[in-house]
């Protein structure tokens, strides 16, 4: 996923939504070395389980969905959402699970930071006092990495990850998602940055 600078979310987002509506969800995305990690446990689980696994650049953790939205409506949202604050966190991806209903197994992690429990609730709260629509189902961390693999083959030995992943966590996007024949194209169409305990503590 290419790396925009805040300054250039607005045009891009100009740019890039062109149509009357947009397909869109709120995210962290790992950068490069986070994302080799996530690509070569994705390998190995493919190898194992059958099914698709996730291309590199579309590894995510999703933290709200909002789905279908106008396009006149996105300066709206991201004016609003501006006034949410949240915490940088490290993200420690220890194991791998299989969700039997959808057929995919994901990566996550086994004590979840509070950190991102609190920005995924100001996220609500924000989109609720706004009047946004958005997926309200309860927040499960995941990280899709294989899709459609065979039931019932994930190894013991890779449901607890030998060695974590550990994945800072500075930022989240507004990610534009559209349909390219078989797959999902992700965009960043908007970047918010994390504050770390070492800034909290500079400023107060
Ligand atoms: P998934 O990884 O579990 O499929 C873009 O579609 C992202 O939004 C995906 O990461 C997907 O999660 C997530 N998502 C959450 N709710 C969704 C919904 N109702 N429809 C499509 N994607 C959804």
């Amino acid at each position: 996923m290419p790396d925009y600078q805040n300054k250039e979310c607005g045009r891009l987002r100009q740019r890039q939504t062109s149509g009357r509506s947009v397909r869109v969800f709120f995210a962290i995305w790992p950068k490069y070395t986070v994302c080799r990690q996530l690509c070569v446990l994705s390998e190995k689980l493919e190898l194992v389980c059958g099914g698709r696994r996730t291309r590199a650049e579309s590894i995510h953790l999703t933290l709200i969905f909002l789905g279908e939205m106008g396009t006149s409506q996105l300066d709206a949202l991201c004016l609003a959402i501006n006034a949410v604050k949240g915490r940088a966190f490290n993200f420690i991806v220890d194991g791998v699970r299989y969700w039997k209903f959808n057929r995919v197994v994901y990566a996550g992690a086994g004590e979840v930071p509070l950190e991102l429990f609190d920005l995924v609730g100001s996220l609500k709260e924000t989109l609720s006092a706004n009047g946004f629509s958005f997926d309200h189902r309860t927040f499960t961390p995941h990280i899709t990495l294989v899709r459609k693999v065979r039931p019932h083959v994930l190894p013991k030995s890779l449901k607890s990850l030998a060695e974590p992943i550990v994945w800072p966590v500075s930022e989240w996007i507004l990610v534009k998602s559209e349909q390219a024949s078989d797959r999902s194209v992700y965009t960043p169409i908007g970047r918010w940055p994390l504050v770390s305990d070492s800034k909290v503590n500079a400023v107060f």
